[in-house]
């Protein structure tokens, strides 16, 4: 390895924001030299978003707008050419988007669709079960594509555009990822997806990294041709468009595969190899870890999707996340203090007292009538409410990644609400293991730096092991350990069991 620095920009495109990291490595050492964050709503209030999301009156209708997307990485950009940093040494980009959004685009890159179905949306449940049927139940989806159909996943989404529109759809040359979209304009053409965000898509057999010809029939007619080709992960997919070079100063910087957030979450926690979980706290919530091979859940519960490493993640992904939590804080006009406060105000097991925080339609568990229930549990109680959201997140995620069979010991915590020490405090106690903090906040952003260089050495034929890419910037904070309380822990052993029993019995009563 040589002693100049080396520069790897990474770039995540969540649902509320698109962020952008710096990376130098010098002599296999990384270090941070730049970070940024745009907002969507404050930065392109033309586009009308609220969380980054399209206001629809429908609540299981929810879209964006890819231009937004587009003029965001452009702003995005001209923000990195001016960092101050020596960007003639920047010798590889990648980036990570939410996953599931679909962009539909004619044979000259018009939209034929000028809104985007994103990871939220849970308005394909028709489409969900003709799918299903045709391709030979939910089992037989579940086994080949590493997941049941899901409505906010693309293979659904593309299957209601084609009966609502079909002569769009017909006009529709190409069908992309947000992760692939974006990685498009960077390359100024076509971008292949990678198997971490394909997989999101209910079309993509797991087994051989390959669209399987029956679910993309059962999808929509002539579809096949309309998907992107699937490349491996760490693939260089070509270099930085010269209209980028041209236009802010930026070197030929070689393009690296973009993949799914969460893919790219694993990487920028430093979960390279299995045993060990991921926990994000962010607009979504989920829990996820590697998995060496493909174990799909036969109650179909949460994914299999393809992991940067090439190996397989196991993922549970929970639609309450941070605008739940967000809900319940100003219900009650608190700050994050006041609601921390609260938190410690009130005994573990919130003395039996529950709340299923379904703001939203949830995916897991599967509750297509959106609406906060409680158990005990008065709605002015302040602080009970606030402990009870927070219980009720780490239950549910607690019960609902049994399937993925990791006896989780260790938990690695990213996202917003993972800088909460209270909130950590109850993860720590509901799954009775150790919970570490990161130095680098956005985990999806820096893993897509960190999968830049990861691929840039491979290409250079100076290939870097995971280990040591993740060693510096995606190491736990040893110090920031927090350990479970015995007495809480037992708490909740029993109140997960009664929690999952309510549970059971509010989702029959639907
Ligand atoms: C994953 C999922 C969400 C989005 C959020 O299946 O739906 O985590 O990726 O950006």
């Amino acid at each position: 390895m040589s002693g100049a620095q080396r520069c790897y920009l990474g770039l995540d495109s969540s649902t509320q924001s698109l962020s952008a990291i710096l990376i130098g490595v010098t002599g296999g050492r990384a270090e941070v030299l730049w970070q940024d964050v745009m907002p969507f709503d404050q930065a392109f209030p033309e586009f009308g978003t609220v969380h980054g999301v399209l206001p629809s009156a429908d609540p299981l209708v929810r879209v964006s707008s890819p231009a937004m997307w587009v003029e965001a990485l452009e702003q995005m950009l001209g923000r990195v050419a001016g960092c101050g940093a020596d960007l003639s040494r920047l010798c590889a980009i990648s980036g990570c988007a939410q996953q599931h959004g679909s962009v539909y685009l004619g044979s000259d890159g018009t939209f034929t669709r000028s809104v985007s179905p994103i990871w939220m949306d849970s308005s394909t449940r028709d489409e969900c079960a003709e799918i299903t049927a045709t391709v030979g139940g939910a089992a037989v989806l579940a086994q080949r594509t590493g997941s049941r159909a899901y409505e906010r996943f693309a293979g659904p989404q593309i299957r209601k555009f084609y009966k609502a529109d079909p002569q769009a759809y017909a006009g529709t040359a190409r069908i992309h990822l947000v992760s692939s979209f974006l990685a498009s304009h960077l390359l100024g053409a076509e971008a292949p997806l990678d198997p971490g965000d394909a997989s999101g898509m209910n079309l993509m057999d797991l087994a051989t990294n390959e669209w399987w010809l029956l679910a993309v029939e059962a999808t929509a007619p002539g579809l096949g041709p309309k998907l992107p080709r699937i490349v491996p992960s760490a693939s260089v997919i070509g270099t930085l468009a010269p209209r980028w070079q041209s236009t802010y100063g930026l070197p030929p910087a070689r393009i690296v595969a973009w993949t799914g957030d969460n893919s790219s979450s694993l990487v920028g926690t430093g979960l390279v190899t299995d045993g060990h979980v991921v926990v994000s706290l962010g607009t979504s919530d989920t829990i996820a870890g590697i998995m060496r091979e493909s174990r799909v859940d036969p109650g179909g519960i949460g994914h299999v999707f393809g992991a940067p490493t090439g190996d397989f993640m196991g993922i549970t992904v929970f639609k309450n996340g941070s605008l739940a939590r967000e809900r319940v804080r100003d219900a009650y006009g608190l700050d994050w203090a006041g609601f921390s406060q609260c938190l410690r105000s009130t005994p573990a097991g919130n003395l039996g007292r529950i709340m299923f925080p379904w703001f939203d339609p949830e995916i897991t568990p599967d509750v297509p009538v959106p609406g906060v229930r409680r158990v005990g549990l008065e709605p002015d109680d302040v602080p009970g409410n606030v402990r009870a959201v927070v219980e009720a997140q780490m239950m549910a995620m607690a019960n609902h990644s049994r399937w993925m069979g990791v006896a989780v010991r260790r938990i690695h915590a990213t996202g917003g609400a993972a800088a909460n020490r209270d909130v950590l405090q109850v993860m720590a106690n509901v799954f009775n293991a150790d919970v570490y903090q990161f130095p680098v906040g956005n985990s999806a952003c820096l893993g897509s730096a960190l999968r830049a260089w990861h691929a840039d050495a491979a290409a250079s034929s100076d290939p870097v092991p995971w280990p040591d890419v993740v060693r510096d910037l995606a190491a736990p904070l040893v110090a920031s350990r927090v350990t479970p309380q015995e007495a809480a822990v037992a708490t909740y052993a029993d109140l997960r069991t009664r929690y999952a029993e309510a549970e059971g019995r509010l989702r029959r009563a639907l």
